[in-house]
Formats: C-alpha cells, sequence, structure tokens
C-alpha cells in the first residue's frame, strides 16, 4: 500500500455555509498485488473538520495505524469479501475506508480486464453532468458562474446556499434563467426555526434542497419536509445503507445524493443504489472535488441504472488547471463518457502525484512472519 496526501490548488476558492476551500486535500491510496496489478482510490477527507469530523490527517493516522493491517498482506478473492471481515468492523472513518475499497474495486476491474462501470453493474455509455457552484461575494458574480457554465453544456445547476444567500439569489437566477434545472444545497446551514424562510422557495421550482438541516440529522428532515414543497435531498446525514432505509422508512427526504467518500466506498454506494431502485427513491452521484482519482470511481458509479438525476460530476478543468489522470475528464455536450478501458480507465501522471505532495508512505506486507 502506498499512500500519497496532496494538496492541491483549485481553480478557484470554493464557498459553502461552512466555510471556504482555497486548496483541495485528499489522500491518494495505490494497493499493489504481490506479483500484478494495482488499483487506485481517493481518501476525500479534507483539511479541516467542516463537511464532516473526518480529517486528511487523521485518516491518514487511521489507515496507517489500523486499516493497512487488514489489507497488506491479506489474501481474498473481491473487494466486498475484504469489506464485510476486515474493513467494516472499523467503527465511522468512512472516507478512509472508502478509498481503501476504492482502490481494491479498481484493482479488481483491472484484474478481471473490464471497466470499472461493468464490474459494478454500469448500464450507461456516458453520465449526466451537473455542476456545484460556491458562494459569492456579489449576486452579479453568480450569475455569470451560472451563464459560463450552461454555455460549457452542463445539464443542471447547483447553488450553495446559506443564510442571507438564498431566496434573493434563487429569484435572481430564476428570473434570467426560467426553466433551467436548478437545485441549492446548505450543507447543513438552516434549523427548523427557519421553515418560513425555506418556505419562500418553493415557487421557484427547484429540483431538490440538499442537507437543509442538521449534518447527522433524519428526524427534523421528516418534519421539514411535511412543511415545505422543495424535495429535500439528503447528503451528510446519509453516512451508510442503515441510514438510508431509515431515512426512506422516516420520509425524511424525497432524494439521496450517494457520495462514495461519505458511505465508504463503491462496496456501500452500490448497496445504496440497489436499495433507493428497488423502494423507488431516485439517486444522485455526489462529489468532493475530486481529483481525476475519485472521479473515476464517481463516473463508474453514475453510470448504474438508478441515478436519475444529473450527478456532481464536472470536468477536471472545472477543479483544476491539470488534473493528476489521463486523459483529463472532459464534458460533451453535457455528458461525461464511461471509459470502457479496464479498471478506472485512466492512467495516474506520476510527475503530477509528486507536485502536490505533502507526505508519502509505504506499507508493505511484514517480513518477519515468515
Ligand atoms: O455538499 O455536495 C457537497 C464539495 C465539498 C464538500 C461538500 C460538497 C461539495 C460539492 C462539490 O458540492 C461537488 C463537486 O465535487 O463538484
Ligand atoms: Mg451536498
Amino acid at each position: 500500500m502506498r499512500l500519497y496526501h496532496l494538496r492541491m490548488r483549485l481553480t478557484s476558492p470554493f464557498e459553502t455555509s461552512f466555510g471556504v476551500e482555497a486548496d483541495r486535500e485528499c489522500i491518494l491510496i495505490r494497493l499493489e498485488e504481490r506479483r500484478g496489478e494495482e488499483g487506485w482510490g481517493e481518501v476525500v477527507a479534507s483539511a479541516g473538520p467542516w463537511y464532516s469530523h473526518e480529517m486528511a490527517e487523521c485518516e491518514w493516522y487511521l489507515i496507517v495505524k489500523y486499516l493497512a493491517g487488514e489489507v497488506v498482506g491479506s489474501e481474498f478473492d473481491n473487494p466486498e469479501e475484504l469489506w464485510n471481515t476486515r474493513i467494516a468492523k472499523v467503527r465511522g472513518h468512512n472516507m478512509a475506508k472508502a478509498g481503501i475499497d476504492m482502490a481494491l474495486w479498481d484493482l479488481y476491474a483491472r484484474k478481471e480486464g473490464r471497466s470499472l462501470s461493468k464490474v459494478i453493474g454500469g448500464v450507461k455509455e456516458r453520465v449526466e453532468c451537473g455542476v456545484s457552484l460556491g458562494i459569492r461575494g456579489r449576486i452579479e458574480d453568480l450569475l455569470d458562474d451560472v451563464e459560463r457554465y450552461l454555455e460549457l453544456g452542463y445539464r443542471r445547476i447547483k447553488i450553495k446556499i446559506r443564510k442571507g444567500w438564498d431566496v434573493e439569489v434563487v429569484r435572481r437566477i430564476r428570473e434570467e434563467h426560467s426553466d433551467i434545472p436548478l437545485q441549492v444545497d446548505a450543507n447543513a446551514a438552516y434549523t427548523l426555526k427557519d421553515v418560513d424562510t425555506l418556505r419562500k422557495l418553493d415557487p421557484y421550482d427547484l429540483l431538490m434542497i440538499e442537507q437543509p438541516l442538521s449534518y447527522d440529522d433524519l428526524f427534523f428532515h421528516s418534519l421539514l419536509a411535511k412543511r415545505i414543497k422543495t424535495p429535500i435531498c439528503l447528503d451528510e446525514s446519509i453516512t451508510s445503507l442503515e441510514k438510508a432505509v431509515k431515512a426512506f422508512e422516516m420520509k425524511s427526504c424525497e432524494v439521496i445524493n450517494i457520495k462514495p467518500g461519505r458511505v465508504g466506498g463503491i462496496t456501500e454506494s452500490r448497496e445504496i443504489h440497489d436499495f433507493c431502485l428497488k423502494v423507488g427513491m431516485p439517486v444522485w452521484i455526489g462529489g468532493m472535488l475530486e481529483t481525476g482519482v475519485g472521479r473515476a470511481h464517481l463516473v463508474a458509479l453514475a453510470s448504474l441504472p438508478g441515478v436519475v438525476y444529473p450527478s456532481d460530476i464536472s470536468a477536471s478543468r472545472r477543479y483544476y488547471e491539470r488534473d493528476i489522470v489521463e486523459p483529463e475528464w472532459s464534458i460533451e455536450d453535457g455528458y461525461m463518457k464511461v471509459p470502457n478501458m479496464s479498471g478506472i480507465g485512466v492512467d495516474i501522471l506520476e510527475d503530477e502525484v509528486r507536485r502536490h505532495l505533502v507526505k508519502y508512505v509505504e506499507i508493505r506486507e511484514s517480513t518477519t512472519t515468515i
């Protein structure tokens, strides 16, 4: 196992209700077979505990101290087996587990000589792209962003909202673009006391409002759902299949954003997807400003049949001047092509990885056990 802690400058700072990020941090995980293939995954934990409690430095420590020993040197037939026997038993730390699970799936798909999409049951040749636009200092700047990304072909616009940057901003966008697919993401900025403000969004025909209330809540969302018309989509609150089942049973949301980083990887994402498909809950794939490695995993998941809304999957250029993979991710007519090469379908540029390196470690099979 090799770990690469990266810090990469974003093309522009990304502001949400929980803060501003100018640089993105992540950990890349590379798993190599004793003699054979390799696989890559991405730990999407960022520098601070603002989206969730997880942080790059903490997840690094957890992987080195606990998870690496469960993976390095062990033998298993498929990623699900390792997940069920050795990884799922670690409580929490989904982002760390996700990085490993993704690398295992890439490795497994490469060994099968098939694309990750095909191996996990993907059915689409291209996936629908949406863009997530951060909070700006002036509404005019956001209107320019909206214009620019519509021109690039994005099939849905999502804007970040918070108290004081919500109803008026949506009204202004709708004034200029009366019929584009539009949604908002609050990243847990409101409480039930704000129901009057949230209700003012009702007339604007939003596809959904993402995570209006606190980050691990299900119950208050179920109450809010009865009081607003805009469909609620949960992001932060859905950290596992179990949470997805509860959200469905409690009617906390009408839509789920599946983020592999947040739920522990491809294995758990697929379980949530399958459940939602069975009960008729629409889903889409969320992002965490991933590098080209994490993005590949998002694209594979977005090719699953239950993904019916555009995902937060944008071109490499929306995030980084130069991505660390080849080919870079690009969009055509608002869609991204699902690679059909084996594994995740992109090559990792080691020179580019090195340029952003904060920390590196190699964990080898113990040589003391004979
Ligand atoms: O809530 O969806 C979110 C980015 C970082 C943390 C949380 C979120 C986001 C995004 C960006 O909205 C989505 C993307 O990767 O394009
Ligand atoms: Mg979100």
